[in-house]
């Protein structure tokens, strides 16, 4: 099941040779400046990798779970906000390929493949975050649109978007099931940015807060029926959390990299550091970590890109047990570098920073445990 085809691995040579050539000398300028990479951005367009989940009939690469999760693990490994460029574009795409109609699908796919449009994903509120049901934003239908009132909190992509699913109540006496997504232009009148996140890691990923003042949202911009964003949003997620995963295991494996790299290269006590066991068993601690992650993160992803009835439950699992190993092979990797790992000039506090997003985003650590439990008392 994990043999990897030829034609993966080759794919996977080639986002690797980029990586190593254009982004990993690029990254720890990116997080010193904070600065959204759009040289990195055109890059990708170029090569085709905005679209890995978007299916070709829509001018994408086909969309691949299992390519997109070894894109994002391969830039990942040097450059985590790098590698959101790749997955927030996913994230804000997969509602419109999941629930789009061929109208929408027509309309916005081919260029969210090709990177002409920018995606964000507009669920999480002031006041719903892990209880993403809460959704405070409303949406009212008037003549042949929806005015939309509310705003959005910590958006990725949210200052450089073109696009943003937006899911906001149609009716509030329904709960969850009356939650609704709209395709939101960031053009369409009443769309208004908001304060920049300053925030520990992925500097270089912007994040905002998005405002909606009677926001003029055409009809034919819901996606799905009306009372279905809920479940949107969940399978979007589940689609999504298995890239995270992907992510934390290229953080994971980066760090490991300059842990061994850096090991064999100071001198303590007269020899490398690297010949001492107490370091060696560490490190074959965080490898031996870092391959089960991968293997569970690949598995997630096959389950996604085979439609299995599994796949909520292994993309929770996926990014639970990934994103806690790129939080301890971090830590370790950083206690390997003692001094130096705890300096700027060297990526690991880079590393652990950004390593502490993915137990976080798309659903913390304690919400996939939910999912987990839930998937087993079902
Ligand atoms: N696929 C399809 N449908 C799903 C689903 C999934 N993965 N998960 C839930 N649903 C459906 C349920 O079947 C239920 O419908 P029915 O009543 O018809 O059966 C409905 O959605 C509500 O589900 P549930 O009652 O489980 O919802 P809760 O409000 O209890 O929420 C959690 C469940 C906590 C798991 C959910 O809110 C969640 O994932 N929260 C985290 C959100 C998140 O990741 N935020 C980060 C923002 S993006 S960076």
């Amino acid at each position: 099941m994990f043999q990897l085809t030829e034609e993966v691995k080759a794919f996977r040579d080639m986002v690797r040779r980029m990586t190593r050539e254009k982004i990993a000398p690029r990254a720890a300028e990116i997080d010193r400046k904070g600065e959204y990479p759009a040289d990195i951005k055109e890059m990708f367009c170029k090569a085709g990798l905005m679209g890995l989940s978007v299916p070709e009939a829509y001018g994408g690469q086909g969309g691949s779970h299992i390519n997109l999760c070894i894109a994002v693990e391969e830039v990942a490994r040097a450059c985590t906000a790098s590698s959101l460029i790749l997955q927030v574009q996913s994230l804000g795409t997969m509602p419109i390929v999941l629930s789009g109609n061929d109208e929408q699908k027509r309309r916005y796919l081919p260029k969210l493949a090709s990177g002409e449009y920018i995606a964000s994903f507009g669920l999480t509120e002031p006041n719903a975050g892990s209880d993403a049901s809460a959704t405070q934003t409303k949406a009212v239908l008037r003549g042949d649109r929806y005015i939309l009132n509310g705003s959005k909190h910590f958006i990725s992509n949210g200052p450089v978007a073109d696009t943003t699913v937006v899911f906001a109540m149609t009716d509030p006496t329904q709960g969850v099931k009356g939650i609704s997504a709209f395709i939101v232009e960031s053009k369409f009148p009443g769309y208004r940015r908001g304060k920049i996140e300053k925030t520990m890691g992925i500097r270089g990923a912007p994040t905002c807060e998005i405002y909606f003042e009677d926001c003029e949202v055409p009809a034919e911009n819901l996606l799905g029926l009306a009372g279905t964003g809920f479940v949107i949003a969940m399978k979007t997620l589940d689609t999504s959390r298995p890239v995270i995963a992907a992510q934390a295991v290229g953080i994971a494996q980066g760090a490991l990299d300059s842990a061994i790299e850096y090991s064999k290269m100071r001198i303590q006590f007269g020899r490398p550091i690297s010949s001492f066991q107490g370091l060696q068993w560490m490190m074959a601690d965080m490898a031996a970590q870092i391959e089960a992650a991968r293997m569970l993160t690949y598995h997630a992803a096959i389950l996604i890109d085979t439609e299995d009835p599994k796949k909520s439950y292994m993309s929770a699992c996926a990014k639970l047990i990934a994103s806690d190993t790129a939080m301890r092979v971090t830590t370790d990797a950083l206690q390997i570098a003692a001094g130096y790992g705890y300096s700027v000039e060297y990526p690991f506090e880079r590393y652990m920073r950004d390593a502490k997003i993915t137990q976080i985003y798309e659903g913390t650590n304690q919400i996939q445990k939910i999912v987990i439990a839930n998937s087993l008392l079902k």
